[in-house]
C-alpha cells in the first residue's frame, strides 16, 4: 500500500523530522476524529498503527456517514436535464519525467492529467470511479463542480466501482482530484498525477469579447474597440508541482518544505516548446534550437514531444486554466495582455498583465494574439519558470514558412496558423463545447500511457511523426 511505503518512509526519516510533520500527523487525526466523531476514533489514532490501517480500521468515511451516501445517490429527478456519465478508472503506473527518468505516477484512466469533463450549466454528472482489482491502493474522486456531501468522495476499493450524480449549477472550470483513502495520504495522489477539470458551460454560451485599443481619427488619438464573437479556439492549462524522491517516488518532506522537484503544465514540463522539427522548418537544423529551452526534443518521445500551440492572429482564443498544485499561479503571457479574465461567470479583469491564481482555483482568459510571433505563457514565478512553467504560442506565421510550405508542394495557400500542418496537442486541448472553434488539426501528446496514447490515436488525433512525414520534414 502506497501509504503504508509513505508511513515507513516518514518513519525513517524521524530523526532529521521537522516539528511542522509531526504536527502534520496529528492534523490529519484531528480532522479525522472531526469527521468520524467520537472520542474512542482520538485514542485510536494514538496506537501503533499505520495511519492506512487506522483510518481502515475505523471504517472510512463511507460507512459513517452511510445515510448521507445513499441520500446523493442518482435517484434524483434528471426529467428536463441532460445526463452526462463520467467515467475514471484509478491507476498507478510509471510516467516518464524529464531527463530521461520515471516516476511514480497515480492517474486517473492512465493519463495526467485526468480526462477532462465537458457539460452545459444545469446537465447532471454522473461520474463513477472504478479501481481495477490490481490497483494497489483505493482511492476516491472529489469534484469541485458538484454541491453535494463529501461522504461522496470516500475511498473506492480495488475490484469496486461507486458513482454519484450531482447538477452542475454554476458556470466555470472546476477542479477534479482524487480524495486519497478516505483523505489519509490525498496529498501523495493529487501530487503524483491524480488531477483533473470539468468544464461548465455557460447555460446561455459565452459573451463576445470587446478589445480596446486606440486609433488616430481625424488627427487625434481615439479609443477603438473591436468585438470578437463568443466562438474561440480554445485551449486547457493546469498546473502543478511534482515533488519526487531520486528514485522517483512521493517525497512528501520536500512537499511540507515547498521544494518543488518540477513544475508541469498538463503533466509535464516544458511541454509545449518548439521541438526538432520546428527547428529544422526555421533553421535548416533539428539540432538548432529556436527556443532557450527546449529539453523535450526528438521525434523518439513520441507522445511526449514538446509541441507549441498554434493560434491564428487576429482570433478569439480562449484558455481554461485551473492551479492544480501547491504554489500560487501568476499567470501571464510574455508580450501580450490578458485581455478578459472571468471567474464563475463572473467578469473579474479586463485587460490585466497577470492574475494570480491560489491552489485550487480557476479562470478562463480570452485573448488576441494581434501580431504574428512567439509568445510564452509563464507562471510569472521564477522558480516555476526554470523548472517547467514555461508554454509556447505561436501566433500567424512569424516563421515565413508559408511560402517555403507551398514552393514545397505541401500546401496550396498561405494558411493562418501552423496548426493546419503540424496541429495542436491533444491533451491542451478541451472537449468541444458550444461555442468552440474546431482546431484544423489535433495531434497526439500527453502525459499518457501507451495504452491512453492509443485510444486517443482512436479518437482522431494523428501522431506527430505521421505529420512531419506528411509535411516532408521527417
Ligand atoms: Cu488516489
Amino acid at each position: 500500500m502506497h501509504t503504508s511505503v509513505l508511513i515507513i518512509y516518514v518513519t525513517a526519516c524521524i530523526p532529521a523530522m521537522k516539528k511542522h510533520m509531526l504536527l502534520t500527523i496529528a492534523a490529519v487525526s484531528v480532522v479525522g476524529a472531526a469527521l468520524l466523531g467520537g472520542s474512542h476514533v482520538q485514542s485510536q489514532m494514538d496506537s501503533g498503527d499505520s495511519m492506512y490501517e487506522q483510518v481502515r480500521a475505523m471504517g472510512g468515511l463511507n460507512l459513517v456517514m452511510s445515510e448521507a451516501f445513499a441520500e446523493t445517490s442518482c435517484s434524483m429527478d434528471t426529467t428536463g436535464r441532460s445526463v452526462v456519465e463520467f467515467n475514471l478508472t484509478g491507476q498507478s503506473v510509471e510516467l516518464p519525467i524529464m531527463g530521461g527518468k520515471t516516476y511514480q505516477a497515480m492517474t486517473f484512466s492512465g493519463q495526467v492529467p485526468g480526462p477532462t469533463l465537458r457539460v452545459t450549466q444545469g446537465d447532471v454528472v454522473k461520474m463513477t470511479l472504478t479501481i481495477p482489482a490490481d490497483e494497489g491502493v483505493p482511492h476516491g474522486n472529489d469534484m469541485h463542480a458538484s454541491q453535494i456531501s463529501s461522504a461522496n468522495f470516500g475511498a473506492v476499493n480495488p475490484g469496486e466501482s461507486a458513482t454519484y450524480c450531482y447538477i452542475a449549477e454554476v458556470p466555470g472550470v472546476f477542479k477534479y482530484h482524487c480524495s486519497g483513502v478516505d483523505l489519509a495520504a490525498m496529498d501523495q495522489h493529487v501530487l503524483s498525477g491524480m488531477y483533473g477539470i470539468a468544464i461548465v458551460d455557460p447555460l446561455n454560451g459565452y459573451d463576445e469579447l470587446v478589445v480596446e485599443k486606440t486609433a488616430v481619427v481625424n488627427g487625434a488619438v481615439a479609443v477603438q474597440q473591436t468585438t470578437y464573437p463568443p466562438d474561440a479556439l480554445e485551449f486547457q492549462l493546469q498546473y502543478n508541482q511534482l515533488y519526487l524522491t531520486d528514485a522517483g517516488g512521493y517525497n512528501m518532506i520536500a512537499m511540507l518544505d515547498h521544494d518543488t522537484t518540477a513544475t508541469v503544465v498538463n503533466g509535464m514540463q516544458y511541454g509545449y516548446v518548439p521541438n526538432a522539427v520546428l527547428n529544422k522548418a526555421v533553421n535548416g537544423d533539428e539540432r538548432r534550437n529556436i527556443f532557450v529551452l527546449q529539453p523535450w526534443n526528438g521525434l523518439d518521445r513520441k507522445q511526449y514531444q514538446s509541441q507549441p500551440l498554434y493560434v491564428e492572429t487576429g482570433q478569439h482564443v480562449r484558455i481554461f486554466v485551473e492551479n492544480q498544485g501547491n504554489e500560487p499561479l501568476f499567470f501571464h503571457i510574455v508580450g501580450e495582455i490578458l485581455d478578459r479574465v472571468v471567474q464563475g461567470g463572473v467578469l473579474q479583469s479586463k485587460a490585466t498583465e497577470t492574475w494570480m491564481l491560489g491552489g485550487s482555483q480557476n479562470m478562463i482568459v480570452d485573448i488576441v494574439f494581434d501580431e504574428p510571433g512567439t509568445y510564452a505563457a509563464v507562471n510569472h514565478d521564477y522558480a516555476a519558470i526554470y523548472s517547467g512553467a514555461a508554454t509556447v504560442f505561436v501566433a500567424g506565421d512569424p516563421f515565413g514558412l508559408n511560402d517555403s510550405l507551398i514552393a514545397a508542394g505541401i500546401i496550396d495557400s498561405p494558411v493562418p496558423s501552423y496548426a493546419y500542418a503540424l496541429g495542436n496537442p491533444s491533451d491542451a486541448v478541451p472537449p468541444m463545447g458550444m461555442n468552440s472553434i474546431a482546431h484544423p488539426l489535433i495531434n497526439l501528446h500527453g502525459l499518457y500511457t501507451d495504452e491512453a496514447a492509443a485510444a486517443k490515436q482512436r479518437e482522431g488525433a494523428i501522431p506527430f511523426q505521421n505529420l512531419c512525414s506528411a509535411i516532408g520534414l521527417c
